[in-house]
């Protein structure tokens, strides 16, 4: 019988927050904690600075090119096209996928600058929508004291505020906030739980949807 020989697919699990609010941390305890479960798991990140889009996007955040806010918004919408098709095969064939900032960073990071919500939104729109999004809870403030603030283009508390505010504006159900302001092991397991019944529920054939049309 074909039913029985479909896999029940991954889910598309990704990390949001503030610059430091600890996401690369938690997406490489999360991934450690779903293989040690035996669910096939890969951690991704955006921007995914190894593509030759990724490189013109790295160049940018480190100051070492200047680009028109509109064309390095592009640049990064990009960078998640480039990667949609494989992100489907990989979920479709069973793997769960761990992201590690996604459309939610570029539309508000973006809007924070100045640029039309709606603008920013366009060229996201039919990319896979994560099945949960974790977002990480913490103040511009107390982000700031954390190693390597300040290296990169965004990493200013004015600036970060305004991000935070437009974050709020595009929270929807598959949102949980988690707060990042406890230590590393809280916010780990408050993460595994909320992770592990989105790995369930997609297993038991939750459909995969698409952003921004709903
Ligand atoms: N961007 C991104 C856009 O403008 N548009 C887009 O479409 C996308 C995708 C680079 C920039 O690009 C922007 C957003 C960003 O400004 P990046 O490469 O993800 O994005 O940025 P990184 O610099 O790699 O990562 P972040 O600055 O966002 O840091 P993380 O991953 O949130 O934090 P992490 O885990 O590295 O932790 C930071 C420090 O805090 C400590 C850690 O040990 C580390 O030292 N820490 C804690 N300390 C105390 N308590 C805890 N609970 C802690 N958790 C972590
Ligand atoms: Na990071």
């Amino acid at each position: 019988r074909t039913e029985s020989s479909v896999k029940p697919r991954g889910a598309l699990i990704v990390l949001e927050g503030l610059d430091r609010s600890g996401k690369s941390t938690q997406c490489a305890k999360l991934l450690s904690f779903l293989e040690g479960l035996g669910h096939p798991t890969e951690l991704w990140r955006f921007p995914d600075r190894e593509t030759s889009v990724g490189q013109m996007i790295s160049a940018y955040l480190s100051n070492k090119s200047q680009l028109d806010d509109h064309t390095i918004h592009l640049l990064f919408s990009a960078n998640r096209w480039e990667k949609r098709s494989l992100m489907e095969e990989k979920l479709k064939t069973g793997t769960t996928l761990i992201v590690d900032r996604y459309s939610y960073s570029g539309v508000a990071f973006s809007s924070a600058k100045g640029l039309d919500i709606d603008w920013c939104k366009a060229p996201e729109i039919g990319l896979l929508a994560p099945d949960s999004v974790l977002y990480l809870d913490i103040s511009p403030e107390r982000a700031a004291e954390r190693g390597g603030y300040g290296d990169e283009r965004y990493e200013r508390v004015e600036f970060q505020k305004k991000v935070a505010d437009f974050y709020q504006t595009l929270r929807d159900s598959s949102w949980k906030i988690i707060n990042a302001g406890e230590a590393m092991e809280e916010v780990e397991k408050k993460i595994q739980e909320v992770a592990l019944d989105k790995v369930k529920e997609c297993t038991k054939g939750k459909p995969l949807s698409l952003l921004w049309l709903s």
